[in-house]
């Protein structure tokens, strides 16, 4: 068990506030007590930790300020955008100051004639979705926090969505972002053009990072056309076995459909009667389908697609005739998460990936892992890229080993298969001690030797991403 991180001494903390205070402007820098309660936790379920201080800058000198200062007095600093991840990676695990970009706001500039866009951290995804289309452009990343997360923390955990199986994460579309390391320096990094080889890929590196290598004021992405026709249908099948077997016919067959999400019949049974769409009795799964393109050939892959459904066994397939349809299919999937979390005292969703051959036996595997340990348990996800999300449910608080040992065979099983303990939520503090399960103990050291290349005083969200 990880002992828990010193806090910053009092006298390191004055420091900073001695340093920061006459040279911040007013307000940016707080510490009453109610405020810093809010910015404590996120959305992992992981218990929150109290900061000492709260900085909201503006600028990236802002940043650039309290970052040379907080490595001066040696105070951690826990970056945060929306508060939405599901991993701890905003949970400010030694206190210190919270670095929030909430107040980074907004679009720089928009340049549809090149296809990218450079905005700001504390942008809401869900606004630039509507900013870019209303030029008929498009941004694919969609994590289902889309209406409150932020691209700067899309970018810290390098987030997905139902739309990567199509298009990529959000790395897949970042071309280059501004940052700020640990001792304040301010580097460009990557590109603003949609090609480009010079040096090592950071950006790469950056995207993803948690906010353990530096701090991102800037993003430059790459946009694409907007599809002018979205077609969408929701195929019934009697198990989660036959829908599995619909993923992998669909794509073997040379389809790629920009959404292919599973739901078993938990995942059902949670969202029925709960949204405007009226799941049947007795569905035993459901996968929501997703075409994008242009003109009525989308229309008629739609059929194709359906077909294949029907031959691995979906005995009923429902196409959106409106747009009011569509937004009642994807209504019951994004409330999947929450109607899981409502139904039981206690619930823990991993978010693991296999290649896509290795679903069926996954999803049988998490199912076995949940029965031998007592658990109940809903698989649903992004099956069309192979990250399945493994919800573990439980309302006896004395299931904690059962749960503890679950969660262990999870991982093992997603990393048997040749997946991932994570596709999308990130390490973070929740996953951090199952990392060694992933990646050998060389991998695991360069990447501490990158940190502290990085970040030599250590201030940047300690305790994440690596076992303390
Ligand atoms: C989703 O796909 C999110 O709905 C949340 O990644 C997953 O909490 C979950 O189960
Ligand atoms: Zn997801």
């Amino acid at each position: 068990m990880n002992a828990p991180l010193p806090r910053p001494s009092p006298a390191s903390l004055q420091k900073l506030r001695d340093a920061l205070g006459p040279r911040l402007p007013e307000g940016v820098l707080r510490d009453d007590p109610e405020l810093l309660e809010t910015y404590g936790g996120d959305e992992s379920g992981a218990a929150p930790h109290l900061p000492d201080l709260l900085a909201r800058p503006t600028t990236t000198e802002e940043v650039s300020l309290i970052l040379a200062a907080a490595s001066a007095a040696r105070v951690p600093v826990t970056p945060r955008g929306g508060g939405t991840g599901r991993a701890g990676g905003a949970i400010p695990l030694a206190g210190g100051l919270v670095l929030s970009l909430e107040r980074m706001k907004g679009i720089i500039a928009l340049d549809p004639a090149s296809l990218t866009v450079r905005v700001r951290p504390g942008m809401i995804l869900g606004e630039l979705h509507a900013a870019v289309e209303a030029e008929r452009l498009f941004y694919p990343p969609d994590p289902n926090s889309l209406e409150s997360c932020h691209l700067g923390g899309n970018v810290a955990t390098n987030a997905g969505g139902p739309r990567a199986g199509k298009y990529g994460v959000t790395r897949d579309h970042v071309l280059g972002v501004e940052a700020v390391l640990a001792d304040g320096t301010i580097l460009r990094v990557g590109r603003q053009t949609l090609k480009g080889v010079a040096g090592y890929d950071l950006t790469g590196l950056l995207v993803g990072s948690e906010g353990t290598l530096a701090v991102i004021t800037e993003v430059t992405l790459r946009l694409r056309p907007l599809p002018t026709r979205v077609e969408t249908a929701l195929c019934f099948f009697p198990d989660v076995h036959a829908a599995a077997r619909g993923v992998l016919a669909i794509q073997r067959a040379g389809h790629v459909p920009r959404a292919l999400e599973l739901m078993d019949a938990a995942a059902i049974d949670a969202v029925r009667g709960k949204t405007a769409f009226p799941f049947p009795e007795g569905d035993a799964a459901a996968l929501l389908l997703e075409l994008d393109g242009h003109g009525e050939a989308v229309f008629e892959e739609l059929g194709v697609v359906a077909e294949l459904a029907s031959e691995a066994g979906a005995h009923e397939v429902l196409v959106a005739r409106s747009l009011s349809q569509k937004n009642e299919l994807w209504g019951a999937r994004r409330i999947l998460s929450p109607s899981l979390r409502e139904a039981h005292a206690h619930k823990i969703a991993e978010d693991i990936a296999v290649p896509l051959a290795a679903i069926p036996a996954c999803i049988e595997g998490i199912h076995a892992i949940a029965a031998r340990e007592g658990l109940a348990c809903a698989v649903y996800g992004h099956a069309g890229d192979g990250n399945l999300h493994a919800n573990l449910l439980w309302d006896d608080p004395g299931k904690g080993e059962a749960v503890d040992r679950a969660v262990v065979a999870l991982f093992e099983l997603a990393v048997g298969l040749g997946g991932t303990i994570t596709g999308e939520h990130g390490i973070g503090l929740t996953k951090r001690d199952y990392l060694p399960l992933e990646q050998s103990p060389a991998l695991i050291a360069l990447q501490r030797r990158l940190k502290d290349t990085f970040d030599p005083a250590g201030i940047l969200n300690p305790g994440k991403i690596f076992s303390l």
